[in-house]
């Protein structure tokens, strides 16, 4: 074979080849199999010295020429290669604009929240400032200050998480409203309601909880009377299961307040007709109240014979049991999502 016949036949192969290079370091073996130093081409060259110097320039022109378009295959491939990388990142960056959305779900409030919320809107709406106070107490103002003496049975030690001899968790959130009438020094009215976790030594099942949370409310002034107490909590009932709700005061005892009453609420359910949530009676207990003990008033700082005062308390779960069906009090803290999930 003739040198040139070697070179068109060593362009073919090459042109070949290097057309099936898919990346740019196959490419650069190509250059290295063709161009480099061991390379075919050099091979070629290296017969030069054999040739007449006649011969030589035109072999010389034919090499250059060789080479020259060896490196433009090279040049050439190399473009398609990186337009294939470009044409794949851009398939594997593709965004699909048609495609729907991923779904992020949003939180809500608890409904335990929803509801202490809700009465606070109801209650600032009849005027009543909200107030807290620290869920660990002193004995004074948890037990003493309420009319609750030392042998009292819900001071059993067995009744309530004690801390120290002198402090426990509180068992209602009824010390708020002493440290109220304390801070104030008998001297002005008071109209406030005090939602919170409180805790008591109970067993925990479907109906009882060792924490769970009140809404308290009390007001002092120096006329207020049982007939304000009944038309506040009708009010309150009516706002949480319906306008056409009534209630109705059974009395009871209670050792912050005299008289005391317990308050039922007439079967949203049925109506007052009877049926499974109101136990066939028509009523549903919502809450206990009363005129606030004269030794209460006294105790913290109020004239009993100048200030009277009503109060009343109700359990924020046991309002959303009721108004929702809800038959087992630990749904509220177990914050499985597809119970949580159910009140938003
Ligand atoms: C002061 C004076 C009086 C708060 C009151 C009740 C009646 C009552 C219960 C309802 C269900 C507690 O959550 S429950 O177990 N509460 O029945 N609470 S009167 O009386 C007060 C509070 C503070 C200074």
């Amino acid at each position: 074979m003739s040198v040139k016949e070697q070179l068109q036949a060593m362009k073919e192969q090459a042109k070949e080849q290097i057309k099936l290079a898919r990346s740019i370091h196959e490419l650069n073996d190509m250059k290295a199999k063709y161009l480099g130093k061991k390379g075919s081409f050099a091979s070629i060259m290296s017969k030069m010295k054999d040739l007449s110097p006649e011969e030589r320039p035109t072999f010389g022109k034919l090499t250059n020429e060789a080479k020259q378009v060896i490196l433009e295959y090279i040049e050439s491939q190399k473009e398609v290669i990186e337009l294939a990388k470009i044409e794949a990142k851009l398939q594997e960056e593709k965004i699909d604009v048609t495609l729907s959305g991923r779904h992020f779900p949003h939180g809500h409030l608890h409904l335990l929240t929803q509801i202490k919320r809700d009465m606070e809107e109801f209650f600032i709406g009849m005027g009543y400032t909200i107030k807290e106070g620290p869920e660990i107490e002193i004995d004074e103002y948890n037990f003493e200050k309420l009319n609750l003496p030392k042998d009292h049975p819900a001071r059993d030690m067995q009744d309530s998480f004690y801390i120290t001899d002198n402090t426990l968790l509180r068992t209602h959130t009824s010390p708020v409203q002493v440290r109220t009438m304390l801070e104030d020094e008998g001297k002005n009215p008071i109209k406030i309601i005090c939602p919170g976790k409180v805790y008591r030594r109970d067993d925990d099942d479907a109906t009882h909880s060792h924490q769970f949370m009140q809404l308290e409310g009390l007001v002092v002034d120096e006329k207020t009377t049982m007939a304000d107490l009944k038309g506040t909590l009708h009010a309150a009932a009516k706002h949480l299961f319906g306008e056409s709700r009534e209630i109705r005061l059974r009395p009871s005892y209670f050792p912050f307040t005299e008289p005391s009453v317990e308050v039922d609420v007439s079967c949203h359910n049925c109506g007052g007709k009877g049926c499974h949530i109101c136990k066939q009676t028509g009523w549903i207990e919502i809450l206990g109240a009363g005129m606030v003990h004269n030794n209460v008033l006294r105790d913290s700082g109020y004239d009993p014979s100048k200030y009277q005062g009503f109060a009343f308390g109700m359990g924020i779960e046991r309002i959303a049991m009721l108004k929702y069906g809800i038959n087992d009090i630990r749904a509220f803290y177990t914050n499985d999502l597809r119970f949580i999930g159910q009140f938003k």
